[in-house]
């Protein structure tokens, strides 16, 4: 069944900040992860529709150094490219004062370098350009002072030539652009096509007034004029199923022709509307009129993104799905499976409606969470036999029913089903074991979503040992529910 590229993601889940590069036939795109490491994900693909996570950029203490940041903090908004046979990742690191780095690897499944880090840049979104003469440009949203003068103006769109040899840079920042007059210009990128440079940003905020706006120059440190058209695509004060949509990144494929990733949220339940699974990659495609962009959505996707998965744990390094709002990630265990410790063990929620299942050991002091951040999850814990459902929303946190557990292995159950109230889903928690499947209680999925706990994140599923033992996961399975 083919699918529409308007409402369905391309990589579904917590895949915000999406940025593409093109090398041959192959595309390389990377996302933000703020407090998840391994960090930034890195994806590939033949046809921009379908994508296979290669990896992580940062995958080591030298590059993200582990202890945790605070919930949407971290890493922030990377931008790919390729040059000379060599793959560039620029990003920010918030949690360090706003530094602004660059990682560099020939082989995009890694291992990426240390980073190279630009003090003084203070800012985000930072993007990587080079011009005839190979001098290099990055190019970010900038939210220091000295460069927008009047308190409590926006951001604006700062350069630097830098030497990435040498990993300095050889100016003072230089504003560039001051966005179109919405809120927050930010997530610069910058292309040359023909005779123009264009740079592409974001603006209106991450919410639902986000929009891609264009400028063009004939020189890539400007001066550049407006689209007449902005903004070039937004769905603000829509009604389509797709909304916050913004913070883009262009490429050209092999044909000439061009498209488009972009971030939307799918957002559900009564007013304001709810999205549960943060800030997801969508493609479009781009035509050139007047050498202006024009964004047309109408692409179709030949399947579903594949997104069940099963694991036992059988190799030792976890795959780069997994990720820790703590860093350190866990090991195999001795009797087969996994030896999950007390940190976080976790992976993005993928579909609006899925079932994920932990097989453990009864014995097992374990912990199954659905988590928004440290503050707003719903879990499901079995010590000493009995499983119990447990509530955090904000400062408040309860018990909301338990259940015994029989057998030498246990199955707990989660699932996201459709909403018996105003959210945009119910989440229900059970078990399976050697008696039968049950449930043990239903609440609503508003309390996990963005637009009550605030941030750039999307829910995971998170395991974790409740005791300083590790305790064992035989396997776990992911499944979506429906067809939404
Ligand atoms: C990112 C900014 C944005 O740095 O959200 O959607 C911020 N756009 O450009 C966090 O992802």
């Amino acid at each position: 069944m083919t699918r529409d590229a308007a409402r369905t993601p391309v990589i579904p889940g917590f895949f915000p900040d999406p940025s593409v590069c093109r090398v041959g036939d192959g595309y390389y795109l990377v996302n933000s992860s703020f407090e998840y490491a391994p960090g930034i994900p890195i994806h590939h693909s033949r046809d921009l529709r379908t994508w296979t996570q290669l990896g992580n950029v940062l995958t080591r203490e030298s590059q993200f150094p582990p202890g945790g940041s605070a919930a949407s903090r971290g890493i922030y908004a990377p931008t790919i490219r390729h040059r000379d046979g060599m793959f560039f990742v620029v990003g920010t690191n918030v949690e360090r004062g706003g530094e602004q780095f660059v990682v560099t690897a020939i082989d995009p499944a890694g291992p990426w370098s240390d980073p190279i880090v630009f003090p003084g840049l203070g800012g985000i979104d930072p993007d990587l350009a080079w011009d005839d003469d190979g001098r290099c440009f990055l190019t970010y949203c900038a939210l220091d002072e000295a460069l927008r003068p009047e308190h409590g103006s926006l951001p604006v769109i700062a350069q630097v030539r830098v030497d990435l040899a040498r990993g300095i840079r050889l100016e003072d920042p230089r504003v560039i652009w001051r966005g179109t007059g919405l809120a927050h210009p930010e997530g610069p990128h910058l292309y040359r096509r023909g005779e123009w440079w264009y740079l592409l940003t974001a603006e209106g905020g991450t919410e639902r007034g986000h929009a891609v706006c264009v400028a063009r120059s004939r020189a890539i440190d400007g001066p550049f004029e407006a689209a007449p058209a902005n903004p070039i695509f937004s769905r603000r004060s829509t009604g389509f199923p797709v909304q916050n949509t913004g913070h883009a990144d262009l490429v050209e494929r092999p044909d000439g022709s061009w498209a488009m990733v972009y971030l939307g949220v799918r957002p559900r339940g009564f007013t304001p509307g709810f999205h549960v699974l943060g800030r997801e990659t969508f493609l479009a495609r781009v035509a050139w009129v007047d050498d202006w962009p024009v964004v047309h959505t109408d692409d179709v996707l030949p399947t579903r993104p594949d997104t069940a998965f099963t694991d036992d744990f059988a190799t030792a390094d976890p795959h780069p799905r997994w990720v820790s709002p703590h860093g350190a990630l866990p090991g195999p265990h001795p009797a087969g499976g996994l030896a999950l410790g007390s940190h976080e063990f976790a992976v993005r929620v993928r579909d609006l409606r899925w079932r994920f299942e932990a097989r453990v050991d009864v014995s097992a002091a374990v912990a199954l969470r659905v988590r928004l951040d440290e503050q707003h999850w719903y879990e499901i814990a079995l010590e000493a036999g009995a499983a119990e459902v447990r509530a955090r929303i904000g400062p408040l946190e309860a018990s909301v029913g338990s259940a015994s557990a029989t057998g030498d292995v246990v199955t707990l159950l989660v699932e996201a089903v459709d909403a018996t109230h105003d959210g945009p889903d119910d989440l229900r928690f059970g078990v399976l074991d050697a008696d039968s499947e049950r449930w043990i209680a239903a609440l609503d999925g508003r309390y996990l979503s963005t637009e009550v706990a605030g941030g750039f994140t999307g829910r995971t599923l998170a395991l974790r040992a409740l005791r300083p033992t590790p305790a064992r996961v035989v396997s776990v399975r992911y499944v979506p529910l429906g067809d939404e």
